[in-house]
């Protein structure tokens, strides 16, 4: 031991994730000295990531639900390898409020919030209720769950205005809504999603907002420690997606005065503290005639942090581990600088045009590179893309001091890249780019699926 001790931190943590995400935590994990665990599937085994991990240990078959989702298996994983911390990357077992109760139980820390704030998260009805009370604009609507009487539902409908859109509280991501135009088609609307969202999500109940047509969706990412301080870092502008699946982010959004943008942050960060919020968090909004409205919150590392990590220089996965060993956040929001402007593309095994899987064995790669151009991907020459798994193999993030310089280079990137025996989105990605709604900023949330519509009437 040196005079100076060294902060403390963890020896080894498990990665319970796959594919880039598992490379992304395993070389933060590296650059902090720390040790890492790989637990992955059989289809996963011969990758280059697994190999290069510390330890590695499969947990089970390719279908999800036998390995990436099996909570007994990744436990025992932990326990054979003596890991101390558990990191669940995003989607999987992420925002599952009992595996991080069942990590805790068993004796590892959860890199991420408290069980009950996943769980808090997860109940949409709740989340809008604690936002709202913290100071959080929310979207107009039913204030909580929907009662049970008709005459009650038909009047908070007319309050709120139509369109209205029913949301069930199980539910999130897009998964459990429907808009509803008039009164006469609000009832049989609000049973049939109830109904939905019993079968899904076992839980019946839904409420009401504001339909917003044409927003954007703007989220705020924000990092809490154990010590009651939370900073929020830049905003992402998500809305390029389709069927809810992003495919374009990038920080900051465009034309959103700075002023505002302030405030809400603000405001994030202070929710952050009233709620004794933990880790790193998402505030999902949206951004209609200059107003944000919060509609969810995401308690788990996104896909898309690397533009917010461009813009802030801060490693949000690297701050995850620390928040998670009890370390103090070291630096304060007025520390946090956001400069420049940072794009990223999400490359999918996919058919460009119909956007099909297409998974199978990549022959040729040539990654981009140069100036202000960052890979985040696990894949290589002759990876197979198994096709049991979400088909984003890997981002491409460009960065510029202007966002037309960022949106340069990531067209010279995208040009650059070679991915050969799959198919990929790399086409849509420079269409989209050179778009000159998209150069002037000018899109919501619906922008891809009414470009497709125009594209096909023509
Ligand atoms: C909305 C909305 C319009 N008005 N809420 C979809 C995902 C879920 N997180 C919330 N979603 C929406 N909520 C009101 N009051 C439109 C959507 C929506 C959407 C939101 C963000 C990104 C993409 C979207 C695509 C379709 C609908």
């Amino acid at each position: 031991m040196t005079a100076r001790k060294k902060l403390q931190l963890f020896d080894k943590i498990l990665i319970a994730n796959r594919g880039e995400i598992a490379l992304r935590i395993q070389r933060a994990c590296r650059e902090m000295g720390i040790k890492t665990v790989v637990v992955h599937s059989e289809a996963d085994k011969e990758t280059k990531y697994v190999r290069l991990a510390d330890e590695s240990v499969c947990i089970g078959p390719a279908a999800p639900h036998l390995s990436y989702l099996n909570i007994p298996a990744i436990i025992a994983a932990a326990e054979v390898t003596d890991a101390q911390a558990i990191h669940p990357g995003y989607g999987f077992l992420s925002e599952n409020a009992d595996f991080a109760e069942k990590v805790e139980s068993s004796g590892f820390v959860f890199i991420g919030p408290k069980a009950e704030t996943i769980r808090l998260m997860g109940d949409k009805v709740n989340a809008k209720a604690v936002m709202m009370k913290a100071g959080v604009p929310c979207v107009p609507g039913s204030d909580g769950a929907l009662p049970e009487d008709p005459k009650e539902i038909l009047r908070i409908a007319k309050e709120v205005g139509y369109p209205v859109i029913i949301k069930a509280s199980g539910g999130g991501g897009g998964r459990g809504m429907r808009v509803v135009n008039t009164e006469a088609a609000l009832l049989s609307a609000v049973a049939l999603t109830q109904a939905e969202a019993q079968s899904a999500f076992g839980n019946p109940t839904v409420y009401i907002e504001r339909f917003l047509d044409t927003p954007r969706h703007i989220e705020i990412q924000v990092l809490a420690d154990n010590h009651k301080n939370a900073v929020w870092l830049s905003d992402r502008d998500c809305s390029l997606q389709r069927r809810h699946q992003k495919i374009i982010e990038e920080a900051p959004a465009v034309n959103i005065p700075l002023r505002q943008l302030n405030r809400i942050g603000d405001r994030c960060a202070e929710a952050c503290r009233k709620i004794g919020y933990r880790g790193a968090g998402t505030f999902e909004f949206l951004y209609q005639n200059g107003e944000f409205f919060f509609i969810e919150m995401n308690t788990r590392i996104q896909v898309e942090h690397p533009v917010t990590e461009e813009v802030t220089g801060v490693d949000l996965v690297q701050e995850q581990i620390k928040i998670a060993v009890g370390h103090k956040l070291s630096f304060r929001q007025r520390d946090v600088v956001r400069k420049g402007h940072a794009i990223e593309c999400r490359i999918n095994a996919e058919d460009p045009e119909t956007f099909a899987p297409s998974p199978g064995r990549i022959t040729a790669y040539h990654a981009p590179g140069g100036p202000g151009i960052r890979v985040d991907s696990h894949i290589y020459n002759n990876y197979f893309v198994p096709p049991q798994y979400d088909s984003m193999i890997g981002k491409i993030i460009s960065y510029g001091d202007t966002r037309d310089q960022a949106i340069a280079r990531m067209l010279v990137a995208l040009s650059e890249t070679v991915i050969g025996g799959i198919k990929t989105n790399i086409p849509l990605h420079q269409q989209l780019l050179l778009d000159e709604n998209f150069v002037r900023g000018d899109f919501s949330i619906h922008y891809i699926e009414e470009r497709m519509k125009q594209l096909k009437g023509e």
